[in-house]
């Protein structure tokens, strides 16, 4: 039995994270099949399988630095005694490392220089001299690729290392960096076609300095020509670099990456997308094969950062997909009003925001009922009209000043409470425009006759979209009564920079043991949405069982 240990090739850098394992203990692989995928600065690339077997052993993981010579995995020869023979071809299928690469390249270098371009020809051709051209290097294939991206412009100052061109093929994909500073003074290939080593991609102009990395002409190491003309070869850079990070082979990716769950980009954009905080995935590829150009990646953060706030999913959540609902059938699209898009910001912000916990306690108003309704034709006479809402509204602002916790706000380093001495309660009024809090002031100050008043007035005028911006600001606390609609329960979202808000349903009439007997009570739904980070469940339990005693005997009001 032969195990191979396979190690990283020479990887055109110092060291590339391991960004992707494709393999399990276990997995069947053949030769020349991706183990992990490395990504550099410069490039990602499969490290392949130099022999056909089962993976024993994975001996790295994701987010490892790796170097020429880091263990990768274990394989057990498939084949048994022709182990070795196979391990041995199979080594020939390794990925060229750079000096072998370097010396195809050289030997290319040499061999085409004359045909490549007449400057080659004389190392003493001073007019030539500082021209020389940058051609394709060895990209592991003798296959053509594609041409993806040409990076530069004629005219382009470029260093020793900037991105020429990127080439991908079905597998790979890979920048060609200058083997030197100088100008752009000509490019012989466009966007789109297809090279293969040692194609003429550009001429640089004014590149006297050594081409430290390039494999060169010996000419062109020459010590008394210095910038003698010659045939640069960029960078050997590593064995193929793959594009995709599950698309391997034909892998043919259209429309957006996220839609077909690959991402099919070029190394200078997973590095930039790495520099932005963009998920590739999320982002529509228009170049060819569904890729991602850079121009997608610089829409995409545009459109980000036009977006207004709220509107969409902030950075590290996963954005829903936008759906074509016409596919499906008849649509209409309608304008949100303004209200209703700042109060989905502004729930959006307090739901990200806010550790909410809920609680839940029914309050007996039965005998608070029978007395509201007595009040009847009192309130004929007033003019007004009373509602368990003013009851509501008083009971909190008594249980509130006793439980002053629930009654603050959270400073924004989270060092220090605000604790509010007024108590001002806001009022959640639903209304054709949207949603709208009118503020109670004092509500502590104020007979429940006041409150009744002021209730039909705040919710009137909120639906006549009569309110002033001043009648909706200072709460301490806010109820959300969705008696008069219905239902038995809901989780209000906590109104920041308010801690806690009582959400109200419809009453019923429910059995009740007195202890020896089940009696028809009217029983009132509360629910208490609260922030953890500053009401514990104690605290709310305290609050609401008050205010359930509080309700259940409205003489505790005055006391
Ligand atoms: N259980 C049973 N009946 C109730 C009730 C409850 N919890 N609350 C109110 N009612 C009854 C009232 O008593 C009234 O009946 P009567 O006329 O017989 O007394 C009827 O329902 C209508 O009440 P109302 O709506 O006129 O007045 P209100 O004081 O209950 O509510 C207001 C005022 C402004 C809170 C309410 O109109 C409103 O807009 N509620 C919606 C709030 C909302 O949208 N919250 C959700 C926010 S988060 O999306």
């Amino acid at each position: 039995m032969t195990q191979k240990t396979e190690l990283v090739p020479d990887i055109g850098s110092d060291a590339a994270e391991v960004v992707e394992i494709l393999v399990s203990v276990g997995d069947s692989v053949d030769v020349d099949q991706g183990l992990i995928v490395l990504e550099s600065d410069k490039a990602s690339m499969e490290v392949p399988s130099s022999v056909a077997g089962t993976v024993v052993e994975v001996l790295v993981k994701e987010g490892d630095e790796l170097s020429e010579g880091g263990e990768v995995a274990v394989i057990e020869v498939a084949g048994g005694a022709d182990a070795g023979a196979a391990q041995s071809e199979a080594e020939n299928a390794t990925p060229k490392t750079s000096t072998e690469s370097e010396q195809a390249s050289s030997t290319d270098a040499a061999d085409s220089a004359a045909d490549v371009t007449a400057d080659n020809d004389g190392p003493k051709d001073e007019e030539a001299s500082t021209n020389r051209d940058v051609t394709v290097p060895d990209i592991g294939t003798d296959d053509a690729v594609d041409l993806v991206e040409i990076s530069v412009a004629v005219g382009d100052s470029v260093e020793e290392g900037d991105t020429l061109v990127v080439l991908e093929s079905d597998k790979a994909s890979m920048e060609v960096p200058s083997p030197a500073a100088g100008v752009v003074e000509a490019l012989r290939v466009q966007e789109g076609q297809q090279v293969s080593q040692g194609d003429v991609l550009l001429v640089l102009s004014g590149a006297a300095a050594e081409p430290a990395l390039s494999t060169k002409s010996p000419e062109s190491e020459s010590p008394d020509t210095g910038a003698a003309a010659s045939e640069d070869v960029a960078t050997p850079t590593p064995a193929p670099a793959k594009a995709s990070d599950s698309s391997a082979g034909s892998g043919s990716t259209s429309g957006s990456a996220a839609a077909s769950g690959e991402v099919y980009a070029g190394p200078a954009v997973r590095k930039l997308a790495r520099e932005f905080g963009v998920p590739l995935m999320d982002v529509r590829g228009t170049g060819p094969k569904g890729r991602i150009v850079k121009e997608d990646l610089h829409e995409f953060v545009k459109r980000r950062l036009d977006r207004p706030a709220g509107a969409g999913s902030m950075a590290g959540i996963p954005e829903v997909p936008e759906v074509d609902f016409a596919a499906f059938g008849d649509v209409e699209v309608v304008e949100r009003s303004r209200i209703d898009k700042v109060t989905a910001a502004n729930m959006q912000r307090s739901w990200l925001n806010v550790p909410h916990v809920t609680q839940f306690d029914d309050a007996d108003i039965t005998e608070l009922e029978a007395f509201r309704k007595s009040l009847r034709d009192e309130g004929e006479k007033r003019g007004t009209r009373i509602t368990p809402v003013p009851f509501l509204l008083k009971a909190c602002a008594v249980a509130l000043s006793r439980h002053e916790k629930i009654n603050a706000s959270l400073s924004d380093g989270g060092d220090t409470l605000t604790l509010k001495r007024y108590v001002h309660i806001g009022m959640a009024v639903d209304t054709p425009a949207g949603l709208v809090v009118p503020v109670i002031r004092d509500v502590n100050q104020k007979s429940i006759w006041d409150l009744a008043a002021e209730v039909l007035d705040l919710a009137a005028r909120a639906r006549d979209r009569k309110l002033k911006p001043a009648e909706m600001q200072g709460a301490g606390f806010t109820i959300s009564s969705l008696g008069a609609i219905g239902g038995r329960g809901f989780t209000p979202i906590v109104n920041t920079p308010e801690v806690a808000i009582l959400g109200v349903s419809r009453a019923q009439t429910q059995p009740v043991w007195d202890g020896s007997a089940f009696q028809p009570r009217l029983q009132l739904p509360l629910s208490l949405s609260y922030d953890h980070r500053v009401v514990n469940g104690g605290d709310a339990g305290r609050f609401l069982t008050e205010l359930c005693e509080l309700l259940g005997d409205i003489r505790r009001l005055v006391l």
